[in-house]
């Protein structure tokens, strides 16, 4: 059977997935799951770049055993991140982690002596210690040598791309998470660059969602045990892209829907076809990242359920439950009312959850929870109140107000979060896919090879 793979690395795990479109539908099956990390090494928090691009190869692999025919490949990855390569195309180090300390502080510095509304104005990026230009800022304060001895900047699907094809080059969608593209233009924000003391020839060609990037390497393929030509495409490379592209299509039910990409981080918004870059949305903490088809996704990234993920990393260590299932049941029995900023750097990448959560509470004088069960519901009620917040920002925002919420990704597994919200929004919450990045993987491959012509086939598939 003719396939498009798939690959989607989450923070939190990776899966790759075959899919096919049939009869006005996409069809999903998942071959391969595997955990994503982030490894502590000396004083810095890095990704396993080997490890996944292992588990990657060993996605396809199986997909090929399965007898499935990859017609092509697509890539998408969280945010900001990136490797550096050297000009002979060897990785520079493993891609450190956006919750590395290095960045901490680093927004106030560099906005001390430049006008922050002229940069949004431009950028039109929420303004956030992971971004790739703050890494890049810190990599340059501390003198590091990796940035003298880089050739190119890819961001990770870039990356995973690069070394799949032998092709360098950067998505259009990923690299607007870096802050230094210019949001209307969409393309490298040179004076920028430039401003920051950057290398010029770091970035390279920004292709967009639908290009062919280049095919599967000979090597690579033979170890796969494929003897005919793969492409790679390039989607909507930015996870949370690939995810909002489907994201209430074809809903017409309500005239203005918001979407909500729930997983690790919890990403809320609308799309737009132009970006919104005054004051009041900056003010309001909103980004704009680059969509499929130029679209613009107006968003606010909130910590979503990386804190719930903290907590039962942390639970299992200590032999205690650690099932959703079982874990919200306890939370729905339970009654506190205590209610946390989420975003408060407090839970960004403390050593101990419960005790970040405890602390938060004790200083701000709320009820401290004592069982499993309070903990999953002090989080997923201050998730709720906080999404309320973020809705009521936006409509502030837009012409007329949002009408109903879809909720995508992992996330929109946990009912009772789900019930939360709409208790807390007043307005329908619709559940699902969880898929929702797949989904929009494949779409865009099969739009690139031409089996489907246009958005208006994609709605009605959706
Ligand atoms: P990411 O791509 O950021 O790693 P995912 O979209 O895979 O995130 O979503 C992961 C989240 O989904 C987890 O943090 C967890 O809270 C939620 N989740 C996964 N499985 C379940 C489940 N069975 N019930 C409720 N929530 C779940
Ligand atoms: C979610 C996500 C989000 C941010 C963050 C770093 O997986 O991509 O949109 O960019 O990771």
């Amino acid at each position: 059977m003719d396939v498009y793979l798939a690959i989607d690395f989450g923070a939190g795990s990776g899966r790759v997935m075959a899919g096919f479109v049939s009869e006005g539908m996409v069809n999903l099956e998942e071959i391969y799951r595997f955990p994503n990390r982030q490894v502590r090494l000396g004083d810095h928090l890095y990704w396993d770049f080997p490890a996944l691009f292992a588990d990657m190869k060993q996605g396809i692999r199986k997909a090929v055993q399965k007898g499935f025919h990859i017609k092509s490949i697509g890539i998408d990855t969280w945010g900001v991140d990136f490797g550096l390569i050297d000009k002979n195309g060897n990785l520079l180090g493993n891609p450190v982690c956006y919750r590395d300390s290095r960045t901490d502080g680093l927004p106030e510095e560099v906005f001390a002596n430049t006008d922050i509304s002229r940069h949004y104005a431009e950028v039109g990026i929420q303004v956030m210690a992971i971004n790739t230009l703050f890494q890049l800022c810190s990599m340059k304060k501390s003198d590091d040598i990796l940035l003298k001895m880089a050739d190119k900047l890819l961001f990770m699907p870039d990356l995973f791309s690069y070394f799949l094809t032998g092709t360098a080059n950067n998505e259009y969608t990923i690299a607007s998470t870096s802050e230094l593209l210019d949001a209307r233009s969409r393309t490298w924000n040179w004076e920028l660059i430039r401003q920051f003391g950057l290398p010029e020839s770091l970035f390279g060609e920004i292709v967009m969602p639908g290009t062919v990037r280049g095919r599967l390497k000979k090597d690579i393929a033979e170890e796969m045990g494929v003897d005919y030509e793969i492409d790679v495409i390039a989607v909507g490379s930015h996870d949370t892209a690939s995810a909002v592209f489907t994201a209430g299509l074809g809903d017409t039910r309500h005239s203005v829907s918001a979407f909500l990409s729930s997983g690790t981080w919890s990403l809320l918004g609308i799309e737009l076809d132009e970006p919104i870059l005054s004051e009041e949305a900056r003010l309001a903490g909103f980004t704009n990242e680059g969509g499929v088809g130029g679209k613009i996704r107006f968003l606010q990234n909130i910590t979503g359920l990386w804190i719930l993920q903290r907590l039962i990393a942390q639970w299992e260590e200590t032999h205690k439950e650690t099932g959703y299932d079982a874990l919200i049941s306890a939370a729905e029995d339970s009654d506190i009312t205590s209610v946390i900023d989420v975003d408060d750097p407090a839970f960004s990448c403390p050593a101990d959850m419960e005790h970040a959560i405890a602390d938060y509470c004790r200083v701000h004088n709320l009820q401290i929870p004592q069982t499993q069960g309070e903990y999953v519901r002090c989080v997923l009620q201050s998730l709720a109140h906080r999404y309320k917040l973020g809705i009521e920002q936006l409509n502030r925002l837009l012409p007329s107000p949002v009408e109903a919420l879809h909720i995508i990704g992992g996330g929109c597994r946990n009912g009772l979060l789900n019930r939360l919200t709409e208790d807390a929004l007043g307005i329908p919450v619709y559940a699902g896919p969880v898929e929702a990045t797949a989904i929009g993987n494949i779409l865009v491959q099969a739009l690139a090879k031409g089996e489907i012509k246009n958005r208006d086939e994609i709605t009605t598939i959706i």
